[in-house]
């Protein structure tokens, strides 16, 4: 469940996130903070494979589900028209890229989950015509990644407002959309609205990317204590979002080296409304297999009577061998 409220200045404020347990990520043109280190060359192109799952629910109050998610393998194919050796009629290379999203749409009746349809398959489009990136990325090409994910995100922007305008009945539909991307083994990871991401490892959760809500805009300026905002009326009012009332977006985005062993969360705030971050760290620890995690999260949000739809996508990275 969100709100649009007028855009704010996101400031990408490191010392409020450290506050809440400490940054993981490298935010663009930031210096790193933190425990997650950019690894050597070598552990850079080191490929982890990736077992994922992803899991959607309505929740126990809604009459409808206006959460999306995506799990999706990127790898180069070739495929055979003809041949006059016994090869298989298609060959896949070993490199993989895992594409990751989550979205909470809002809106009223069918604007919401429409947003956050077309905003999923507007970044998918974008993400598939952009191919060129993703295989063995140079430093350089490493910034432009993050680059081209805002621009696939603004175009999302683009493209719900400009549904919105069409429709009366989806007037001011937005979204909250959130995307990671690994490849070899860097993460990126591009966000905007109320949605999160998390990395477990080493038995800790780290919340990589920041609520654009109004409550916690008013926790960075000390308005509110982090107790205060979590039960605030205003706590559904975000900042940003893609579509919305109005045009731009103020577009989060991070990088950093993944290990094996590491375990990724993406999900909407349906989860985190139920679920502290303490319990949720239990739960991962506790299921290792993303599939069994996820319908863990999702019960234990159930039984604590979610009031929003609840999504989320658990991904556990190991080595290729
Ligand atoms: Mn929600």
């Amino acid at each position: 469940m969100n709100q649009v409220a007028e855009p704010m200045v996101n400031s990408q404020n490191d010392a409020a996130a450290a506050a809440q347990g400490g940054p993981v990520a490298t935010a663009m043109n930031e210096q790193p903070t933190l425990p997650i280190q950019v690894a050597n060359k070598a552990a850079l192109t080191e490929q982890l494979v990736a077992r994922s799952f992803g899991l959607t629910d309505i929740g126990r109050l809604r009459m409808q589900n206006e959460d999306q998610f995506l799990i999706a393998q990127l790898t180069k194919a070739l495929r055979v028209q003809q041949t006059s050796l016994p090869q298989p009629q298609t060959r896949y290379s070993d490199e993989q890229g895992y594409l990751y999203i989550v979205a909470d749409g809002m809106g009223g009746r069918q604007g919401g989950e429409q947003a956050s349809a077309l905003a999923v398959d507007t970044v998918e489009e974008f993400v598939l015509n952009t191919l060129k990136w993703f295989f063995h990325l140079r430093s350089e090409e490493e910034q432009n990644v993050l680059a081209e994910f805002q621009e696939a995100l603004r175009q999302a922007d683009v493209k719900v407002l400009t549904e919105g305008s069409r429709n009366p009945e989806l007037k001011g539909m937005g979204t909250t959309l959130t995307m990671a991307y690994c490849s070899n083994s860097q993460l990126f990871i591009v966000h905007v609205g109320g949605s999160r991401c998390y990395l477990q490892r080493g038995g800790q959760l780290y919340r990589l990317t920041r609520d654009h809500t109004l409550v916690e805009e008013m926790v960075r300026h000390q308005v509110l204590t982090p107790e205060q905002a979590s039960r605030h009326f205003l706590r559904h009012v975000i900042t940003s979002s893609v579509g919305g009332t109005k045009p731009g977006l103020e577009v989060e985005a991070h990088r950093l080296a993944l290990a094996a062993g590491d375990v990724l969360l993406l999900c909407t705030d349906g989860l985190t409304e139920m679920l502290p971050d303490d319990v949720i760290n239990a739960i991962l620890t506790a299921n290792r297999d993303p599939r069994a995690a996820c319908r863990r999260l999702v019960e234990e949000a159930n039984q604590r009577v979610s009031q929003d739809n609840v999504t989320v996508i658990v991904s556990h990275f190991g080595t290729a061998s």
